[in-house]
Order: C-alpha cells, then structure tokens, then sequence
C-alpha cells in the first residue's frame, strides 16, 4: 500500500475520533505485550483529547501478561454478552482477521456493531478485515501495531508521551521483534531510542522472568516432540488424550506455558525450520500454530497450509489458524503438503 493511501487512511481515522467521544478498543488474540501495550497507548492517546476510551479482551488473559503494568485497566469481558451500543467507534488493534478479536462466533457478533464504526489498526498480513473496510484498514509493515500507533498518530500529534506510555509501547516491541531478533522493520531502532528518551526502562523490558510451568511443559513438549527431518520440520502433536493429560499436569490454562518451546526450540535447532504445533480443540477443530526459521529461503507455513485445508495467518514466519475435522487429518494434510513442497510427490 502506498504511503499516500496510508495517510489518507489515517486521516479517515483521525477525522472519526474528532467526532466522537466514547471508544471502544478491542485487542487481539493471541494476547500479548503489543497489542495490550498499544491498546493502553491509545487509550491514553485519546483520553488527552477528551474522549472515553475503553479497553477490552474478550478472551482470558493469559497468565504471562498478569506483571504488564497496568493491565487491570484492560477489561476482560465474553463477547456475546457485551454491550456495543454506548460506543461511537470500536478499534481492533493488532490482528487482521474477525476471529482475533471476537471470537469463533465472530459473525453474529459484527450483526450487532455499526460496521461503519469499525477502525482496524495493524502490522500482520492483511487479511478478511483490510477487504471488508479497506479506507479505516491502517494496516502498516512494522515491528509491531505499537510502532504504527507511535509513527501514524501519537508523533504526527506532537503530544509528549508520559513514560509510562513509553513503557507499554516499548514492551509491545521488544516482543513483537523478540529483542530485535526477526526481521528488519524500517524505522524500529529509531523508535526504540524515543522510547528509551521517553523514560523506558530497557532492563525491565528484556528481564527474562520465565514462570516454572513453562519450564516444566518445555520439558514434556520436548518429549512429545515428533522430528521430520527430511521435511526440516518438528511437530507437537497434542491430540485428545494428550490435551487432556496437560490439564491435569499444568490445569486449565496449559496453552499459557508454550513460551520456552517456541522461543528455545521452535525453529531453532539445525536442520529444522519450520516449528508446528497441532492442538485438539476437542470440539472438531484443531488448532495451528508455527515458526519458520527466519533466515534462508523458506516455504510460507501459511501458504501450505492453507494448501492442506487449513485457515492460517498473521506474520510470514510465526503465525497460526485452525483446521475443521480431526487432528489426525490435520496432521496428515500437513505433512502431505510439505512433502509435496519440498520433494514433489506425497508420498
Ligand atoms: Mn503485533
């Protein structure tokens, strides 16, 4: 998208807030330091310009965000309860698809939001959100949706950010680029040093303060872990009887401790690029998620898996999605394609 289209689409969206006063922000899933760090920024954002801003999640905090400062201002709440109608805006940050942000019951939720009040704020690829409302779409090739929200509005402002703000943003960075370890992003480093000059604190944002259970789940994981070398791929399978295995080692909230496994092994280890995880939902879906490797010339997992029957997005080398039907098929979709890919038959 060109840069014109860009700041057209920013105007579109500042011309919005000058009108209205209460707003709704809705961060994504899965959720994590960028949208949440941006969602509280814009909220302090728009409170400087006299609006009422509100933040919700309509999915469980993940226990990894509890230490973020200031999350309690970040409502949790279930979507299909929730009442839409005092707000004159509603602003998805961080995500490009309607899942992400309201669930798997997504389309009869839109049914009850203005769909001109929508205003959709992000850095992955874009997906079903930027064709539904392509003039409130700022969708922006970024480290993170923080730095969109800093470089499109907050500077063009030239409203001094509290250090606080600062703090959230540059919390949203360090994880989305992982301490500046995935791709280069014009400008990232750039605004890094304002946040640091803003009153970040670098040492708290890459302290590294891993829960035990991650450990813990890192080491079964491993133990699970299929390795497909000649498809340079690692798979963690968790079918039905596996998911429920980890409820009971690790509770409920299992999915929360996969942070070890994807940073330490996924796509980490020589001769394996690609990280998946297939996850039984118990419900008839399964659940996707990946890591390629980000150096060398890779295949796109989102496009082989869609390939394989599968719904995928977000980043070209971390992302994820879902597949309709049993996890075996799923995984045998999967590895079909892939031998497909990189060796031209099937078999
Ligand atoms: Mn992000």
């Amino acid at each position: 998208m060109s840069s014109q289209t860009l700041l057209s689409i920013r105007d579109t969206i500042l011309g919005l807030f000058s009108r209205v006063e209460r707003v709704l922000i809705v961060v994504s899933r899965p959720v994590d330091p960028d949208c949440i760090g941006t969602g509280l920024s814009l909220q302090w954002f728009l409170e400087q310009q006299s609006k009422k801003p509100d933040v919700v999640c309509f999915f469980r905090m993940p226990e990894n965000l509890a230490g973020f400062p200031d999350v309690s201002r970040v409502h949790t709440a279930a979507p299909e309860k929730f009442d839409f109608s005092p707000y004159h805006l509603v602003i998805l940050i961080d995500g490009s698809s309607w899942g992400q942000f309201f669930g798997d019951a997504w389309q009869e939720l839109l049914e009850k939001i203005d769909a001109t009040a929508l205003i959709n704020i992000d850095h992955h690829i874009s997906d079903e959100i930027q064709t539904a409302i392509p003039e409130r779409c700022l969708n922006v090739k970024a480290s993170s949706t923080a730095q969109v929200l800093y470089e499109y509005l907050i500077e063009p402002s030239g409203m001094q950010m509290p250090a606080m703000v600062a703090e959230y943003l540059y919390l949203a960075l360090l994880y989305d680029t992982r301490g500046f370890r995935n791709e280069m992003h014009a400008g990232m480093y750039r605004f890094a040093e304002i946040l640091l000059a803003s009153g970040a604190d670098h040492l708290r944002a890459v302290d590294v303060n891993y829960d035990m259970r991650a450990i813990r789940f890192f080491e079964w994981a491993i133990a699970h872990t299929e390795l497909h070398p000649e498809l340079e791929l690692t798979m963690l399978c968790i079918d039905g009887p596996l998911h429920h295995e980890l409820t009971r080692a690790f509770g409920d909230t299992w999915m929360d401790f996969d942070a070890v496994y994807k940073e330490v092994f996924e796509r980490q280890v020589q001769g394996f690029h690609y990280g998946i995880i297939l996850t039984d939902n118990l419900d008839g879906t399964v659940r996707f998620s990946w890591r390629t490797r980000n150096y060398g010339r890779h295949h796109s997992m989102a496009d082989r898996a869609r390939n394989a029957g599968f719904r995928a997005g977000g980043h070209r080398n971390a992302g994820g999605g879902s597949f309709t039907g049993s996890i075996e098929e799923a995984k045998t979709k999967l590895l079909a394609e892939m031998r497909k890919a990189l060796h031209g038959n099937t078999l």
